[in-house]
């Protein structure tokens, strides 16, 4: 299969992430990327080609304009209102307070931040934007008769949602490309999020449609980040009611329960009969993740890649996360070729 991939991602480098309260060199770094880059030249996944550029109507489809150009601008605004340090929030519109926009920098950050330890830093914007592009370059090969393609996408993604950044993520590179699946005519468009993390951002943005299915599967909430979105009985809202499928696990889950999960989940995707999937693919459910808590091996990747292809749908992988750096381009390949080997 394909994979779309681009350089500028190493734009999105910052120097700090909030992490048991010190700032440190984030988990969320370039060295992902290369991993799974090299992993893909080295098992011969197949050609490695640049994204083309769509601009920001495909972009504006998922996403609040307001929001869009804060993250476009925020790190010069950051910069010019004196801060020396990389752009974070430290106050947010919570319980009983008036959910508006402020004019002030550090007040948009708390507006549109739902979560602290994602930095805003100059090239972040670059980046976010190569990587919504590489996954609908993706989409439109699937569209153009793939079976399948895979979006190398850095930053991440499915924690962004209509008007919120935040868990590493800026623009919801999934929702984005599965939009574009249904505006370039897939009649029913499934996404199925193996992240350790619940795709928050992506629930919320399909939450109220019935066109597109999402089905996740992540560390139980009430333990796991986001905390506040996740939880089994979050199952969509008017039109989307029935069309939102949460399967949260606890802590020290194995392959024999995260499989048994998968199973329901492809069953349910089955029965939405999708004309495209796309998979938000994390691999921070790995053993060694360094801030999550399931327990897959290596080889347990390419078992449930070999699962998803039984779906026979065409489909769309998009990278989400995964922090053992160095494994992380096993993990994410061995996905990729236990699809196409099934
Ligand atoms: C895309 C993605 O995977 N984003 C993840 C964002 C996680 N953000 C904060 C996680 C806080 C985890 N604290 C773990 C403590 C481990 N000892
Ligand atoms: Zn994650």
């Amino acid at each position: 299969m394909i994979t779309v991939y681009s350089e500028e991602h190493r734009l999105r480098n910052a120097r700090t992430e909030l992490h048991g309260g010190q700032l440190v060199p984030p988990h969320e770094c370039p060295e992902r990327a290369q991993y799974v880059l090299d992993r893909v030249s080295a098992v011969g996944l197949g050609e490695i080609v640049a994204p083309t550029r769509y601009g920001l109507e495909p972009v504006l489809r998922v996403h609040d304009r307001g929001f869009v150009e804060f993250l476009e601008h925020a790190a010069a605004e950051w910069a010019a209102a004196g801060n020396r340090g990389e752009a974070i929030p430290d106050c947010w519109p919570a319980r009983r307070m008036a959910q508006r926009r402020p004019n002030s920098i550090a007040g948009k950050l708390g507006y549109y931040a739902m979560a602290g330890e994602t930095s805003i830093t100059p090239g972040t914007w670059e980046a976010a934007r190569a990587a919504a592009d590489a996954a609908l370059t993706g989409a439109e090969r699937l569209q153009g008769g793939a079976r399948a393609a895979f979006a190398l996408c850095r930053p991440p993604g499915h924690h962004a949602a209509r008007d919120l950044y935040g868990g590493y993520c800026f623009l919801n590179n999934a929702a984005i490309a599965a939009q574009s699946l249904r505006d370039r005519g897939a009649a029913r468009v499934a996404i199925l999020d193996v992240d350790f993390h619940h795709g928050n951002g992506t629930q919320d943005i399909f939450y109220e449609r019935d066109d597109v299915l999402f089905v996740s599967l992540h560390g139980e909430p009430a333990e796991a980040f986001p905390y506040f979105s996740g939880y089994a009985d979050e199952t969509g809202a008017g039109a989307g009611t029935g069309f939102n499928l949460n399967l949260p696990l606890p802590r020290a889950t194995g392959f024999d329960a995260w499989r048994a999960a998968l199973a329901g989940g492809l069953k349910r995707i089955r029965s939405f009969a999708p004309e495209a999937l796309v998979v938000s693919l994390g691999v921070d459910t790995f053993a060694g993740d360094p801030i999550s808590f399931f327990r897959l091996q290596s080889a347990d990747f390419a078992s449930y890649g070999g699962m998803i292809a039984a779906c026979r749908v065409p489909t769309l992988f998009v990278l989400e996360g995964g922090y053992a750096v160095a494994e992380v381009g096993v993990n994410v390949v061995n996905v990729l070729t236990g699809f196409e080997q099934a």
